[in-house]
Protein backbone atom coordinates (compact mmCIF):
# COMPACT_ATOMS: atom_id res chain seq x y z
CA UNK A 1 0.00 0.00 0.00
CA UNK A 2 0.99 3.23 -0.72
CA UNK A 3 0.78 5.71 2.51
CA UNK A 4 0.34 9.49 2.57
CA UNK A 5 2.57 11.98 2.72
CA UNK A 6 1.48 14.65 5.51
CA UNK A 7 1.00 18.30 4.62
CA UNK A 8 3.87 20.27 6.89
CA UNK A 9 1.58 22.45 8.31
CA UNK A 10 -2.41 22.72 9.66
CA UNK A 11 -4.23 23.58 7.19
CA UNK A 12 -4.93 27.15 8.80
CA UNK A 13 -1.98 28.20 8.40
CA UNK A 14 -1.69 28.43 4.95
CA UNK A 15 -4.57 30.79 5.25
CA UNK A 16 -4.58 33.59 3.56
CA UNK A 17 -2.44 32.68 0.58
CA UNK A 18 -4.20 29.71 0.42
CA UNK A 19 -7.44 29.47 2.84
CA UNK A 20 -7.56 26.62 5.16
CA UNK A 21 -10.92 25.52 3.39
CA UNK A 22 -9.35 24.70 0.23
CA UNK A 23 -6.11 22.91 1.70
CA UNK A 24 -8.44 20.81 3.55
CA UNK A 25 -10.44 19.60 0.99
CA UNK A 26 -7.54 19.53 -1.44
CA UNK A 27 -5.41 17.31 0.84
CA UNK A 28 -8.16 15.24 2.47
CA UNK A 29 -10.52 15.08 -0.50
CA UNK A 30 -8.62 15.33 -3.76
CA UNK A 31 -5.63 13.90 -2.68
CA UNK A 32 -6.44 11.38 -0.18
CA UNK A 33 -9.27 10.03 -3.31
CA UNK A 34 -6.37 9.87 -5.59
CA UNK A 35 -4.16 7.57 -3.03
CA UNK A 36 -7.31 5.63 -2.11
CA UNK A 37 -8.05 4.95 -5.98
CA UNK A 38 -4.17 4.13 -7.00
CA UNK A 39 -4.07 1.70 -4.21
CA UNK A 40 -7.27 -0.34 -5.46
CA UNK A 41 -5.84 -0.49 -8.65
CA UNK A 42 -2.61 -1.29 -7.84
CA UNK A 43 -3.93 -4.30 -5.58
CA UNK A 44 -5.07 -6.22 -8.76
CA UNK A 45 -0.89 -6.26 -9.80
CA UNK A 46 0.67 -5.99 -6.23
CA UNK A 47 4.07 -6.38 -7.75
CA UNK A 48 4.06 -2.56 -8.28
CA UNK A 49 3.66 -2.09 -4.69
CA UNK A 50 7.82 -2.19 -4.52
CA UNK A 51 7.98 0.82 -6.80
CA UNK A 52 7.92 4.37 -6.10
CA UNK A 53 4.52 5.85 -7.31
CA UNK A 54 7.29 8.67 -9.85
CA UNK A 55 9.22 4.77 -11.04
CA UNK A 56 5.43 3.42 -11.65
CA UNK A 57 4.53 6.50 -13.89
CA UNK A 58 7.84 6.72 -15.81
CA UNK A 59 6.44 2.99 -17.13
CA UNK A 60 3.00 4.21 -17.70
CA UNK A 61 2.87 2.53 -20.74
CA UNK A 62 4.29 -0.97 -19.32
CA UNK A 63 1.30 -1.09 -17.00
CA UNK A 64 -1.11 -3.80 -17.51
CA UNK A 65 -4.09 -1.96 -19.79
CA UNK A 66 -6.61 -2.93 -17.48
CA UNK A 67 -5.59 -0.30 -14.81
CA UNK A 68 -3.05 2.00 -16.89
CA UNK A 69 -5.64 4.63 -17.20
CA UNK A 70 -7.08 4.52 -13.33
CA UNK A 71 -2.86 4.67 -12.85
CA UNK A 72 -2.52 7.27 -14.64
CA UNK A 73 -4.87 9.68 -13.27
CA UNK A 74 -4.40 8.69 -9.75
CA UNK A 75 -0.75 8.41 -9.81
CA UNK A 76 -0.24 11.21 -11.33
CA UNK A 77 -2.78 12.78 -8.80
CA UNK A 78 -0.51 11.30 -5.99
CA UNK A 79 2.74 12.43 -7.27
CA UNK A 80 2.10 15.82 -8.49
CA UNK A 81 0.50 16.40 -5.48
CA UNK A 82 3.18 15.22 -2.98
CA UNK A 83 5.29 17.37 -4.80
CA UNK A 84 3.09 20.69 -3.88
CA UNK A 85 2.77 19.40 -0.45
CA UNK A 86 6.84 19.21 -0.23
CA UNK A 87 7.58 22.99 -1.72
CA UNK A 88 4.74 24.86 0.22
CA UNK A 89 5.86 27.35 2.63
CA UNK A 90 3.34 28.65 4.77
CA UNK A 91 4.85 32.09 5.41
CA UNK A 92 6.25 34.58 2.24
CA UNK A 93 9.71 33.75 0.88
CA UNK A 94 12.32 34.61 -1.35
CA UNK A 95 14.33 32.42 -3.39
CA UNK A 96 18.07 32.59 -1.94
CA UNK A 97 21.12 32.58 -3.76
CA UNK A 98 22.42 29.72 -5.17
CA UNK A 99 22.70 26.98 -8.02
CA UNK A 100 19.01 27.06 -8.86
CA UNK A 101 18.54 31.20 -8.93
CA UNK A 102 21.80 31.34 -11.31
CA UNK A 103 20.24 28.51 -13.86
CA UNK A 104 16.98 30.12 -13.98
CA UNK A 105 18.66 33.52 -14.39
CA UNK A 106 20.72 31.89 -17.37
CA UNK A 107 17.88 30.21 -18.97
CA UNK A 108 15.37 32.82 -18.48
CA UNK A 109 17.06 36.02 -18.93
CA UNK A 110 16.39 37.07 -14.97
CA UNK A 111 14.09 35.90 -11.94
CA UNK A 112 11.09 38.09 -12.71
CA UNK A 113 11.27 37.10 -16.71
CA UNK A 114 11.09 33.65 -15.19
CA UNK A 115 8.20 34.42 -12.17
CA UNK A 116 6.35 36.51 -15.32
CA UNK A 117 6.47 33.70 -17.81
CA UNK A 118 5.92 30.92 -15.24
CA UNK A 119 2.25 32.74 -14.35
CA UNK A 120 1.75 33.72 -17.24
CA UNK A 121 1.62 29.95 -18.41
CA UNK A 122 -0.46 28.70 -15.30
CA UNK A 123 -3.05 31.42 -15.90
CA UNK A 124 -3.30 30.31 -20.09
CA UNK A 125 -3.51 26.23 -19.14
CA UNK A 126 -6.96 25.46 -20.43
CA UNK A 127 -8.88 23.15 -18.65
CA UNK A 128 -7.23 21.29 -15.70
CA UNK A 129 -3.38 20.85 -15.34
CA UNK A 130 -0.86 22.07 -13.86
CA UNK A 131 2.20 24.34 -15.11
CA UNK A 132 5.86 23.05 -14.03
CA UNK A 133 9.39 23.82 -14.13
CA UNK A 134 10.88 20.77 -15.18
CA UNK A 135 14.62 19.21 -15.86
CA UNK A 136 14.06 18.13 -19.27
CA UNK A 137 15.54 15.44 -20.78
CA UNK A 138 18.26 17.83 -22.72
CA UNK A 139 18.96 18.61 -18.35
CA UNK A 140 17.37 22.46 -19.24
CA UNK A 141 15.40 24.06 -17.36
CA UNK A 142 12.12 24.67 -18.71
CA UNK A 143 8.54 25.85 -18.23
CA UNK A 144 5.77 23.09 -19.21
CA UNK A 145 2.07 22.11 -18.88
CA UNK A 146 0.36 18.75 -18.33
CA UNK A 147 -3.34 18.12 -18.56
CA UNK A 148 -5.56 16.31 -16.05
CA UNK A 149 -3.02 14.39 -13.72
CA UNK A 150 -0.32 13.65 -16.28
CA UNK A 151 3.24 14.04 -14.57
CA UNK A 152 6.01 15.26 -15.90
CA UNK A 153 7.87 12.01 -14.82
CA UNK A 154 5.52 10.11 -17.74
CA UNK A 155 7.76 11.61 -20.27
CA UNK A 156 10.73 11.11 -18.66
CA UNK A 157 11.10 15.01 -17.58
CA UNK A 158 12.47 15.79 -13.82
CA UNK A 159 9.43 18.32 -11.75
CA UNK A 160 11.61 20.74 -9.97
CA UNK A 161 7.97 22.06 -8.73
CA UNK A 162 4.65 22.48 -9.99
CA UNK A 163 1.53 24.64 -9.31
CA UNK A 164 -2.14 22.68 -9.16
CA UNK A 165 -4.42 25.00 -11.74
CA UNK A 166 -7.62 22.43 -10.92
CA UNK A 167 -10.51 24.59 -10.29
CA UNK A 168 -10.23 23.13 -7.18
CA UNK A 169 -7.28 24.50 -5.97
CA UNK A 170 -8.26 28.15 -6.31
CA UNK A 171 -12.56 28.53 -7.26
CA UNK A 172 -13.97 28.89 -2.91
CA UNK A 173 -11.07 31.88 -2.69
CA UNK A 174 -10.70 33.44 -6.17
CA UNK A 175 -13.76 32.37 -8.16
CA UNK A 176 -12.64 32.52 -11.76
CA UNK A 177 -9.64 34.76 -11.33
CA UNK A 178 -6.54 31.95 -11.99
CA UNK A 179 -4.27 34.45 -12.22
CA UNK A 180 -4.95 35.82 -8.96
CA UNK A 181 -4.50 32.89 -6.95
CA UNK A 182 -1.39 32.08 -9.20
CA UNK A 183 0.15 35.19 -7.65
CA UNK A 184 -1.40 34.18 -4.17
CA UNK A 185 0.33 30.66 -3.84
CA UNK A 186 3.62 32.05 -5.51
CA UNK A 187 4.39 34.19 -2.46
CA UNK A 188 4.81 31.07 -0.17
CA UNK A 189 6.93 28.62 -2.68
CA UNK A 190 9.28 27.33 -0.32
CA UNK A 191 12.60 27.88 -2.53
CA UNK A 192 14.61 25.98 0.10
CA UNK A 193 12.64 22.83 -0.44
CA UNK A 194 12.72 23.32 -4.23
CA UNK A 195 16.14 24.05 -4.50
CA UNK A 196 17.06 20.75 -2.51
CA UNK A 197 14.61 19.25 -5.08
CA UNK A 198 16.97 20.37 -7.61
CA UNK A 199 20.15 19.63 -6.44
CA UNK A 200 19.15 16.18 -6.02
CA UNK A 201 18.99 15.42 -9.44
CA UNK A 202 22.87 16.58 -10.06
CA UNK A 203 23.84 14.44 -7.51
MN1 LIG B 1 -5.33 19.37 -6.87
Amino acid sequence: MFTPKNLKFQYKEYDPFVSAEIMELHYSKHYLTYLKNLNTAIEKFPEYFKLKVYEILEKINEIPEDIRKTVRDNGGGVVNHEILWETLSNKETKIQDGKLKKDIESEFGSFEKFKELFIKSGTSTFGSGWVWLIVNQRGKLEICSTANQDSPFMDRNYPVFGIDVWEHAYYLQHKNVRGEYMKEIWKILDWESIEKRYLSIHS
